[in-house]
């Protein structure tokens, strides 16, 4: 043994098509006047929480709707409609993420038509979601500061494609050697866009503000000049 390590390649072949299909959800979101928002993390990230906290602040400014996606179970779906969300819950039958066909199926659902906001909470994990164009708009990824500042280097397709990124759990900080700018090199070795970082606790809601601040400007930006 020379210390060595080898490494192989096991990805298999991602949905030729899967692309042409996020196209189709875009334009059909475009026409129905929709903004979509892809939100991704680990599972346990915060997704939901998030959420909750998204929903509390601009209710009063866009009517929204969440697809909840996930293997079994329809508690976030529960916990977003409580907030004031109209929400479906869409199962993946143990598939780890959804794709842009699932996501449609989703959105017609919802009847997005009377919605001007919808954020899809797709499968917890930090993969497979990362292969797939669902036609959002902007794709935001939720890194908590208990998985660690080192995440870009070992999930770099889920990072490489983040729109923005917000790092959740900022309360917990004291507790674990998470370095926020260890995290932005690690982030911009990846992610060549200078993509924004949020900080966040979505428990407290400290942090928050900056977060919808920026998505409200990206909804009124793409529906009001497209
Ligand atoms: N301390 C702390 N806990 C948090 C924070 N945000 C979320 N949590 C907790 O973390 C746990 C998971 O949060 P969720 O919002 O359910 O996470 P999720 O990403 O939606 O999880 P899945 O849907 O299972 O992938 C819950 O117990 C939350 O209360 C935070 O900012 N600080
Ligand atoms: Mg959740």
């Amino acid at each position: 043994m020379n210390g060595q390590i080898d490494v192989i390649d096991v990805k298999s072949e991602i949905l030729e098509d899967n692309g042409i299909e996020g196209d189709k959800v875009r334009a059909y979101m475009k026409e129905k006047g929709t903004y979509l928002v892809n939100l991704m993390s680990s599972p346990g990230s915060g997704k939901t929480t998030t959420l909750v906290n998204v929903i509390k602040a601009l209710k009063d400014e866009f009517r929204i709707g969440i697809v909840e996606a996930d293997v079994d179970s329809d508690v976030d779906a529960r916990t977003v409609t409580e907030a004031g969300a109209r929400a479906v819950q869409l199962h993946t039958g143990g598939s780890c993420h959804l794709d842009a066909i699932m996501a449609k199926e989703g959105l017609e659902k919802l009847d997005t038509g009377n919605l001007d906001l919808v954020i899809v909470e797709n499968v917890g994990n930090l993969v497979c979601p990362a292969e797939f164009d669902i036609g959002a708009n902007k794709r935001v990824v939720i890194l908590s500061v208990p998985e660690g500042d080192d995440k870009p280097l070992k999930y770099p397709l889920m990072f490489s494609v983040a729109d923005a990124v917000i790092i959740n759990k900022m309360d917990t900080l004291p507790y674990f050697d998470f370095d926020m700018e260890r995290f932005k090199k690690n982030l911009a070795e990846k992610n060549g866009r200078n993509v924004p970082v949020f900080p966040v606790s979505a428990l407290s809601g400290e942090g928050m503000k900056a977060f919808t601040d920026w998505l409200t400007g990206e909804v009124h930006q793409t529906l009001h000049h497209s």
